[in-house]
């Protein structure tokens, strides 16, 4: 494999890895080398002990399983698979803060509370709710038994959640291609009862089964958790923040919070504040949260917590040696960081029962003993800060600086500025007169075998030359704030003549003395809701289908399965997704066929896979100037 080299920052902390003979990602890719064929296509399947059963798409060796399964029916199960995997981790966390959010209103999980009303109030009334003379308490109530409705029900009725946050026109679309979802537990359950040994062996019915599994992950999964979140913890509003490994704090007691879950990064948030003054007293200037990969753009969102790293940078932070604890929760946790910490005086905590790695330290945290909990990780850290007093650190200096915040609400909010009575319509008009080419959302992962090429910073400079408005959520969000993309400084450098003129009205009109950045940090995967709120509002707004609008998604270093799952989601939403490297569809030509084309006819969707950066972003623009043509604009 060739020797990659990476950003500044990424590089130098792999070099000092190097030299202090720990390994790291980097080594073991390598190690790796070369990785399996079969797996990459697809067409690998180990559903029963019959085989595994492996099929070259060549034509070199067997054309089927020893059950008959061909190629086709092998990557289509598989790809179902993996999206069950990314459905479920989705859910599954929404599932978790709607049961602390329960806990709270029975009064057993005391150290929550409703923090945004007005929230509540709009999710309950699109529930169909009624508000007027219950208490708040009450209208919580409801809103909870309908979330838990949608994983519970057994009537086959449409899922609350899909038929209050589904545009409109889509619905009826998945309606009539009957693809509607019910019970996000009994899609999971069947998708997993489709794809065993014996059962669904045709291709489309399964691809027709994947797009379903978009829906319950963009439904069940991330609508229904980004509206928790927001009903308990407040909806991000605009705040200025810093980003990169460069925010750790040499004197401060630092504690890196890394996973998904706001129940838990908010308490340790919470009692960083309250343990201040102890920090001081054992020595330090005082507590230092950052925020790593989807939970640390969750506290950015809501309370402008530095971004310290992405995935890939997961292990990097603690080789600076200036963390005191890595406290975890679900998802995207490198097994490895346990036995990073063990080479510094670092605490990798972890927190979920169902998340326990060798080597950690686990703390058990429930809601219920959410305060209890919580200052005890705290009080960990301090201890650990004491053991670091006289060691080396190595903390890169670089850092950037920038904006985050911009959930719908508030890009409302800004708009409204401007246009008070009707603020989507100066975006409007400013796609209309092309000032805004159009709106590609960037969403997942670092990849460990792309990061080396900047797919993400590139294709993102190239898509703003052309006056495209690019929004990110994720690890991609980490990524363009490092690379200064989110701040205002960038939008003259970066942006085409027309978007500029935009960014710095709106900025002028909100009343900053700066233009608005060109890169809109939308928050965590689960906000990945937030860009189809966006994209659903817009194409209300037209009186269009999402699939009609200027617009495109495009996750362009996936990493994971539940990027995959999105990335289906905004298939089924009829747009345009760019993916790097390949989903392991290639395998099979049907996949292949239906996914990169047919499709189109289908939802209006379309997949494309395109490894280098600079065609990558011609593809979407050359998809948005069709869309552009056919509206007519
Ligand atoms: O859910 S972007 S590496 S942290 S999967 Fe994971 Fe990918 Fe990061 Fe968040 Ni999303
Ligand atoms: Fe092989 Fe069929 Fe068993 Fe898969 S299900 S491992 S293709 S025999």
């Amino acid at each position: 494999m060739p020797m990659k080299i990476f950003d500044k920052v990424t590089q130098s902390l792999i070099d000092r890895a190097k030299e202090l003979g720990i390994e790291t990602g980097i080594d073991r890719l390598e190690d790796q080398q070369p990785q399996c064929g079969f797996g990459q296509l697809g067409s690998c399947c180990r559903m029963c002990y019959m085989g595994p059963c492996r099929i070259d798409p060549f034509g070199n060796g067997a054309a089927k399983g020893v059950c008959g399964a061909t190629a086709d029916t092998i990557v289509c199960r598989n790809l179902l698979r993996e999206e069950v995997g990314g459905a479920a981790s989705h859910v599954g966390h929404a599932r978790h803060v709607v049961i602390a959010f329960q806990k709270m209103l029975e009064g057993k999980a005391p150290g929550y509370k409703i923090t945004d009303r007005a929230k509540l109030l709009e999710v309950a009334s699109g529930l169909g709710i009624k508000t007027n003379g219950k208490s708040d308490t009450d209208v919580a109530r409801e809103v909870a038994s309908k979330a838990m409705d949608d994983l519970s029900r057994q009537d086959g009725e449409p899922m609350n959640w899909l038929k209050l946050r589904a545009p409109k026109r889509e619905f009826e679309m998945w309606k009539n291609q009957g693809i509607l979802i019910s019970n996000a537990h009994n899609e999971i359950e069947e998708a997993m009862h489709r794809t065993s040994m014996g059962n669904d062996a045709d291709p489309i019915n399964l691809l027709l089964a994947c797009l379903k599994m978009g829906l319950v992950d963009g439904y069940a999964g991330l609508h229904m958790a980004t509206d928790f979140h927001d009903i308990l913890f407040g909806t991000p509003q605009i705040s200025k923040i810093e980003a990169n490994i460069g925010v750790l704090e040499k004197d401060k007691v630092n504690i890196a919070i890394h996973g998904h879950n706001p129940v838990l990064s908010e308490k340790i948030l919470e009692w960083t504040k309250k343990l201040e003054e102890e920090a001081k007293k054992r020595g330090s200037l005082g507590i230092n949260v950052v925020g790593v990969c989807c939970t640390g753009n969750e506290l950015t969102m809501r309370h402008g917590v530095p971004m310290a790293a992405h995935n890939l940078q997961t292990e990097l932070v603690l080789i600076t040696g200036a963390v005191d604890a890595m406290v975890v929760d679900m998802q995207c946790i490198w097994p490895s960081l346990a036995m990073i910490a063990e080479c510094f005086h670092t605490k990798f905590i972890t927190t979920e029962s169902f998340v326990k790695i060798p080597g950690a330290i686990h703390v058990n945290f429930e809601p219920e003993h959410a305060d209890e909990e919580a200052k005890k990780i705290v009080m960990m850290a301090i201890d650990a800060f004491e053991e670091r007093k006289g060691e080396e650190v190595n903390i890169p200096k670089e850092k950037s600086v920038g904006f985050a915040g911009l959930s719908v609400e508030a890009i409302i909010d800004l708009l409204k500025k401007v246009d008070s009575s009707d603020p989507l319509k100066p975006v409007i008009d400013n796609i209309t007169n092309g000032n805004i080419y159009g709106v590609v959302g960037f969403a997942g992962c670092p990849s460990i075998k792309l990061r080396d090429t900047s797919m993400t910073e590139k294709m993102t400079k190239e898509l703003l030359k052309n006056n495209v408005l690019v929004v990110a959520t994720g690890c991609t969000g980490h990524i363009l704030a490092q690379a200064g993309l989110m701040d205002s400084s960038a939008t003259d450098k970066y942006c085409g003549e027309g978007r500029r003129a935009v960014l710095h009205a709106v900025g002028k009109a909100a009343g900053f003395d700066v233009p608005l950045p060109p890169v809109w940090n939308m928050g965590s995967c689960v906000d990945n809701s937030r860009i189809a709120t966006l994209l659903g509002a817009l194409a209300d707004r037209l009186g269009v289908k999402v699939s009609q609008l200027p617009a495109a998604g495009s996750a362009p270093e996936l990493v994971q399965e539940k990027a995959v799952s999105i990335g289906t989601w905004f298939l089924a939403l009829g747009l345009f997704v760019h993916i790097a490297p390949s989903p392991r569809i290639l395998g099979s030509s049907v996949a292949t066929d239906v996914l990169t084309k047919e499709l189109e006819n289908i939802t209006g969707g379309k997949a494309y896979v395109e490894l280098d950066p600079a065609k990558a972003a011609a593809g979407i623009i050359s998809h948005i100037a069709l869309k552009r043509k056919a509206l007519g604009i």
